[in-house]
């Protein structure tokens, strides 16, 4: 059986992680994390690769590509979380299993975070470890993808 292969989407301002708002985001860089899971994944026999858009076409677009080559998605959508129908569909309509990332508990703050119009489309929700949420779906992720 080929590696199982995980495709990471970063939305909207996650390029500055690390640079800024330390107190809220943390101290650890998008690159960092994007290492972090290709060791992961390496130690599980998988692969990974990563994306990053400050635009929600271009999400919609990855998306709809990676539904070629990869068995599962780990996205996290950003403030388009709470906005986007169109990167909801997107997650709908390729049909791969995804898991909605969070490095903030959603629920600790602006009444506005607690609602995600993209959940519905995962299959679940990792949300406030910081980088670890990452780590925790792409666990998840690679998981699933075992027990089918
Ligand atoms: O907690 C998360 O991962 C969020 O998806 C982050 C989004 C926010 O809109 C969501 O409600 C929750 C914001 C990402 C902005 O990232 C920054 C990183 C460093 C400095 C400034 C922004």
């Amino acid at each position: 059986m080929p590696p199982r292969h995980v495709a990471v989407l970063h939305g909207p301002n996650l390029n500055l992680l690390g640079t800024r708002e330390p107190a809220v985001y943390g101290t650890v860089t998008l690159a960092e994390i994007d290492r972090g899971l290709v060791e992961r994944a390496k130690a599980r026999g998988a692969t990974v690769e990563s994306f990053q858009s400050n635009l929600e076409g271009e999400l919609v677009q990855r998306i709809q590509e990676v539904a070629g080559r990869a068995q599962a998605i780990v996205i996290n959508p950003a403030a388009y979380t709470h906005t986007s129908v169109a990167i909801r569909d997107a997650l709908s309509a390729v049909g791969l299993p995804a898991v909605e990332v969070h490095l903030s508990n959603l629920h600790r703050r602006e009444p506005f975070r607690r609602r995600s119009l993209t959940a519905p489309a995962c299959i679940g929700t990792i949300a406030g470890f910081g980088a670890r949420s990452y780590y925790l779906a792409l666990t998840a992720a690679l998981d699933l993808l075992e027990d089918t």
